[in-house]
């Protein structure tokens, strides 16, 4: 049996440092070294025991690889950063293990830096997670440096060492009653979940330490309390307690093998769950997945198809033949296997709505540089989304050229480079356009007459229109209130295409909505008349009304919703307000503890700017979702520069 951590947290947390530690706590050769910012595989062995470390990358705009990690990992180890001030910071990824439910481990990292107490960055961190945060150790400090570490269950303290285990020393003095009290909370909180325990602290029991373990390890499997550990992965302190407490409290995979079963309702057996693909250069598309179940192997049954053959998960030494239960693989010539899914043998069943994050809304054209590459940029981009949640492909309706979308411009490059590195594909990134309209502001009446003469057939057809602007969102509108057959029936559809015809593009160049046209009156020939012509003096028409009903130029507004902690909220207000939008209010989000829904109206023009100043405003933690609400009239300068940028484009 192989156990898989998914060591998550917010950048620069020492998620990596700590991964290479625990890689070597028995010697042997350090790991591969993560590359870029794709997620890293490391495996390992501790005590008799294999282990799969998921190395996250940090950055916001890769969490969607966190959430892909919580798919196959028993137990998620979330690094924090040693300062209160900063526990948002770890807020969208304690919101990740609490929705998918993953048994988690916070270690309070790089303790040696750390800016405020341990208590206080636990109650900061309680903010935003629904299950309680029990600390495991407190501190042992000389001055402001923390020196080594007091396990609140065996009651022993550890002096850190640099660069090597710690040493067991005898608890001082001063941190006597400080401990007493942190233990007390300790057990309290684990007595809610343990007839036996609080028993014993009714009656005044010391409760002996090996039971209390096996509570520790209980209500982890159960993911009923959050413990934290302290320590330093950087100067290995902290590190072989962390790997104990790992050892002995993290569940197997035949927990995650429940969850996931109850997650998909899957009703033929879990063999395996498939996380994460990547694709390399002369090998194709590796999808690595982690086996549930004994015994698989290439050319077994999989997911409705025939497993191809592994390749090893950590990309290094020699492709397993066949998997232990928990094990992690990289699986070739597999592609009928979709990411994010759970496997049967006949099956594959989508992951649980968690798996989804918060969907990209840094959107761009991507082009290629070489108009041959056109055909296989679409067919790979639409590849890489279907295994990657926080990718979007579709076709730009306005341009028609790829749009892309992704949660920011860091991942957007990390996209680009993997299209010229593994694909050969170079490619250039423009700005959306707006999706400009435009309206007439008042009714027209108008009469056109298309008369050709050209050698034997002539063309004959006499319009009276009225147009008048519909209410906004109304679209167009086509009716007739010809009498006496002035225009026959037969002839009133073509009226009606070539008055559609018109709107494609009206006086200011954009598409005209929101038009109601009416036929009123016209004549017709009895031999010249036809569709076309009828058509082509609907739209002439059409084009001149237009042109006299004062047009105005049209821009679409979103409905935004964020997603942002509370303590951010405030701050939105401003921004909304700065970017011409409207705050529309907000609430406590009901699915995440610490986290506010907030919704304002906002011009899609405003949304770029929107994820820079979102970024700096929630220190990168708060994300939003917009979607097209309605068009709104946009006048003088502002219009007039609109509608210059979108001719230049
Ligand atoms: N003070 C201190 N610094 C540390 C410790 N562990 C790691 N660091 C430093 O923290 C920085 C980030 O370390 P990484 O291990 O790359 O952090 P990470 O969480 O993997 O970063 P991302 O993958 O970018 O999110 C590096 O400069 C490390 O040297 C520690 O225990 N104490
Ligand atoms: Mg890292």
């Amino acid at each position: 049996m192989q156990r898989c951590i998914a060591v998550i947290g917010a950048p620069g947390t020492g998620k990596s440092t700590l991964v290479d530690r625990l890689a070597q706590l028995e010697g042997g050769q350090p790991p591969a070294a993560p590359q870029g910012h794709e997620p890293r595989i490391v495996e390992f062995s501790y005590l008799g025991d294999s282990w799969t470390a998921i190395d996250c990358p940090g950055s916001i705009e890769f969490l969607q690889d966190s959430l892909d990690a919580l798919l196959v990992a028993d137990v998620a180890l979330l690094c924090v950063p040693p300062d209160p001030e900063a526990a948002v910071l770890s807020a969208p990824w304690l919101r990740a293990v609490e929705a998918a439910g993953t048994p988690s481990i916070i270690f309070i990292n790089q303790i040696d830096a750390a800016r405020g107490r341990v208590r206080d960055i636990v109650a900061a961190l309680q903010d935003y997670a629904g299950h309680s945060i029990v600390l495991r150790q407190v501190p042992i400090r000389d001055g402001d440096r923390v020196v080594g570490a007091v396990d609140l269950i065996s009651e022993r303290a550890w002096r850190y060492r640099e660069g090597e285990p710690s040493a067991l020393i005898a608890i001082p003095e001063d941190l006597r009653e400080r401990e007493h009290e942190a233990r007390e909370a300790l057990l309290e909180s684990l007595s809610d979940f343990d007839d036996w325990l609080m028993e014993e602290i009714i009656e005044d029991h010391e409760p002996p330490v090996g039971p209390v373990y096996s509570i520790c390890a209980r209500v982890l499997a159960e993911n009923r309390v959050i413990p934290a550990l302290i320590g330093a992965g950087g100067h290995m302190n902290g590190v072989v307690r962390l790997m104990k407490a790992l050892r002995h409290e993290a569940p197997g995979p035949e927990v995650l093998r429940a969850r996931l079963a109850a997650a998909t309702g899957a009703e033929a057996p879990i063999l395996a769950a498939a996380f994460h693909a990547a694709h390399r250069r002369h090998v194709g598309r590796i999808v690595h997945l982690r086996a549930l179940a004994d015994g698989l192997k290439p050319g077994a049954r999989l997911g409705g198809d025939t497993l191809g053959s592994f390749v090893p998960a950590s990309g290094r030494g020699q492709a397993p033949a066949e998997l232990a239960p928990g094990q992690l693989a990289g699986a070739v010539k597999s592609d009928h296997l979709a990411t994010g899914h759970v496997l049967t043998a006949d099956g594959q069943l989508p992951g649980p709505a968690w798996l989804t994050g918060p969907t990209g809304q840094h959107a761009r054209l991507i082009r290629p540089v070489h108009d041959k590459d056109e055909v296989k940029l679409s067919s790979i981009l639409a590849r890489i989304a279907a295994d990657n949640r926080a990718i979007s492909v579709g076709q730009d309706p306005e341009t028609g050229a790829l749009r892309v979308s992704c949660p920011g411009p860091l991942h957007m490059r990390v996209l680009r480079e993997q299209l010229s590195e593994v694909f050969g594909l170079e490619t250039e990134e423009l700005p959306v356009p707006p999706t400009l309209r435009e309206a007439i502001t008042r009714p027209v009446e108008v009469h056109y007459r298309h008369r050709k003469q050209t050698g034997g057939a002539g063309q004959f057809a006499d319009v009276k229109l009225t147009l008048a602007p519909n209410p906004r969102g109304a679209g167009f509108t086509f009716a007739e209130t010809v009498k006496g057959g002035a225009v026959p029936r037969n002839y009133i559809p073509a009226v009606e295409q070539g008055a559609r015809d018109a709107c494609a593009r009206g006086p200011l160049g954009f598409p005209v909505v929101d038009l109601a046209v009416t036929l009123t009156d016209g004549q017709h020939h009895s031999v010249d008349s036809s569709d076309m012509a009828f058509r082509i003096a609907a739209r002439a028409g059409v084009q001149q009304g237009l042109e006299q009903g004062a047009p105005v130029l049209l821009q679409p507004i979103h409905q935004v919703r964020f997603r942002i902690p509370s303590a951010f909220t405030g701050a939105l207000v401003p921004i909304v307000s700065a970017l011409k939008g409207q705050v529309l209010g907000y609430d406590r989000d009901e699915t995440a503890r610490g986290w506010d829904i907030f919704r304002a109206l906002l011009p899609a023009s405003a949304l770029d700017e929107l994820t820079g100043q979102l970024r700096s405003a929630t220190q990168g933690v708060g994300s939003f979702e917009a979607e097209f609400d309605h068009y709104q009239e946009i006048y003088g300068k502002e219009a007039e520069k609109m509608v210059a940028d979108a001719r230049a484009g």
